[in-house]
């Protein structure tokens, strides 16, 4: 069966990528199933491996109708092989390259940085799913539950797809680097995930919410960018992740909004105008809305460490090479090669910050991350809207991009969220007031008591507008196997 918009499911691993007629890449694949399933059992979801989750699968790649929902059990979920359709005449976009055939092939010169950046993309995924695998037993709703594993099996099939490009493309070396995206384990000190933010923990459901918002985020805009590489076979990959991935964002921003709804509702129910008054908020069973600033203090400035450093020589080959490119590329008007170009980038200069002109190309990462976090100021607004409704004083924002780093131009400095330089003294004495205490999490981590009956919701979150596939609000989004 050749390339399809239709999904194969004749084989094992079902695809769209005519792997019955490409019997060394299936066999490989085929041997690489059972350590994915080994690793699905010990190191997924905790607990719900025996109950119905009611899930989507991909069963085509035609944005219509690309998914059918269903009850299924986790482990029997179909991991498929999906590439978003071949565009005809796709020519490399960017860099030196610009104008010619995009490769149906690995270009040789260009195997080892391919290599690395499919492995570095293939690592997050299993990462994230490690990250949040003790998280179903305090699901606040089955509404929530259901959408925490189904991001987690749609990672999973994320990782499949970069282990589809290393067994397909890259011979021995993409086999063993296969193998390693099942031997790392999240926050091992041995065998640590390649990226500092997927070494962190997800300690409770505010953190996944966060986390979706702010990291996921990371993943849409790395996947644009390699989405779109003169590879094609990356492009076409990222590009039908990328459908899932919305999803993913929408659980984080509604996930949050929700939490910020149910607190507002409650302190105006309960007469409390002064938002920072935490004590008494909490009282009420709920988040106060300064404790949900520091969770979004630390998981905005953990993502953008994701970005790598400002100025990049490693970008800049990647652009300058045809395999990784801007976000929405081709919708930039310039000459897409950048010789010439400059672009401004924020810089430790005489112990203040400034803008300053480098290279576009070394900025790459700069850019990226520009775009990044404009996006994530949009969501926010739509947060602050929540509050503004419910006529509370406050505010969410995000903090000075110097603001708790550990990578880039600001990794060796302290500053405070409005981006002021802080001794080392300063910071200590003040970062409880920006980033989450152990105090604020063990507050945290006693309300997430599970909610587990159909149609309700813990005291901390408010309900869905609308329910997933336009199921009405009770219902059992998953059959909880209690065996
Ligand atoms: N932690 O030139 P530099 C997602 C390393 S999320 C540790 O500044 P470069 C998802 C770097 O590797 C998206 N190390 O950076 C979300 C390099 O090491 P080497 C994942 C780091 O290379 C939620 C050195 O520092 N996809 O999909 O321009 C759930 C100097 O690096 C970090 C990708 O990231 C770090 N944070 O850019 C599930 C796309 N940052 O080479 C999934 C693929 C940098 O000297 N990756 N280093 O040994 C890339 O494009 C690039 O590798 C990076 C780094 C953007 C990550």
């Amino acid at each position: 069966m050749a390339e399809t918009t239709n999904v194969d499911y004749s084989t094992k691993i079902p695809n769209n990528v005519g792997l019955m007629d490409d019997q060394r890449v299936l066999k490989a694949l085929e041997q690489w199933h059972p350590g994915y399933i080994d690793w699905w059992m010990t190191m997924g979801p905790e607990g719900f491996q025996t109950s119905n989750v009611y899930l989507r699968t991909a069963i085509s790649i035609d944005p219509k109708g690309w998914a059918k929902f269903d009850y299924v059990k986790m482990p029997e979920y179909r991991w498929g092989i999906l590439l978003a359709p071949r565009l005809d005449d796709r020519r490399v976009n960017f860099g030196i390259h610009k104008g010619e055939q995009a490769w149906q092939e690995v270009p040789g010169e260009y195997r080892a940085m391919l290599r690395r950046l499919i492995v570095v993309q293939g690592d997050t995924e299993p990462a994230s799913v490690e990250q949040q695998r003790h998280l179903g037993k305090t699901a606040p709703s089955l509404y929530d539950m259901r959408n925490l594993f189904q991001v987690n099996v749609e990672e999973g099939r994320h990782l499949w797809a970069m282990v589809y490009l290393l067994q397909k493309y890259f011979g021995k070396d993409g086999r063993e680097e296969a193998e390693g995206l099942l031997q790392r384990r999240s926050g091992d000190q041995d065998k640590p995930r390649m990226l500092g933010a997927f070494n962190e923990q997800t300690p409770d459901w505010l953190s996944f919410f966060m986390f979706t918002f702010f990291t996921d985020r990371d993943g849409k805009m790395q996947l644009e960018s390699l989405a779109q590489s003169g590879f094609d076979p990356l492009s076409r990959t990222c590009r039908f992740m990328l459908t899932e991935e919305a999803h993913h964002m929408f659980v984080g921003e509604t996930g949050v909004g929700r939490a910020i709804e149910r607190t507002c509702q409650a302190m105006k129910e309960a007469g409390i105008e002064d938002a920072n008054d935490v004590a008494a908020v909490r009282k009420l069973g709920v988040i106060d809305l300064p404790t949900m600033q520091k969770k979004a203090n630390l998981h905005f400035s953990l993502s953008l460490d994701l970005f790598g450093s400002e100025v990049s020589t490693n970008a800049a080959n990647y652009y300058t090479s045809g395999v990784k490119g801007r976000f929405q590329e081709t919708r930039i008007e310039d000459d897409h090669q950048l010789t010439k170009a400059t672009y401004p980038v924020s810089k430790l200069i005489d112990g203040g910050i400034k803008m300053v002109d480098e290279p576009a190309l070394t900025a790459i990462n700069m850019r990226l991350r520009d775009d990044y976090v404009n996006d994530c100021a949009k969501g926010v607004q739509r947060w602050n809207k929540v509050i503004e409704k419910a006529g509370i004083d406050f505010r969410l924002k995000l903090p000075h991009v110097a603001f708790h780093r550990g990578i880039g131009e600001f990794a060796d400095i302290q500053a405070s969220p409005a981006g002021e330089l802080l001794r080392e003294a300063d910071w200590l004495k003040q970062k409880h007031q920006w980033l989450p205490s152990k105090a604020d999490g063990d507050f945290i981590a006693g309300l997430m008591a599970p909610c587990w009956e159909r149609g309700k919701f813990a005291s901390w979150i408010a309900p869905p507008r609308i329910g997933i596939d336009n199921k009405p609000g009770d219902f059992e989004y998953v059959k909880v196997d209690r065996a």
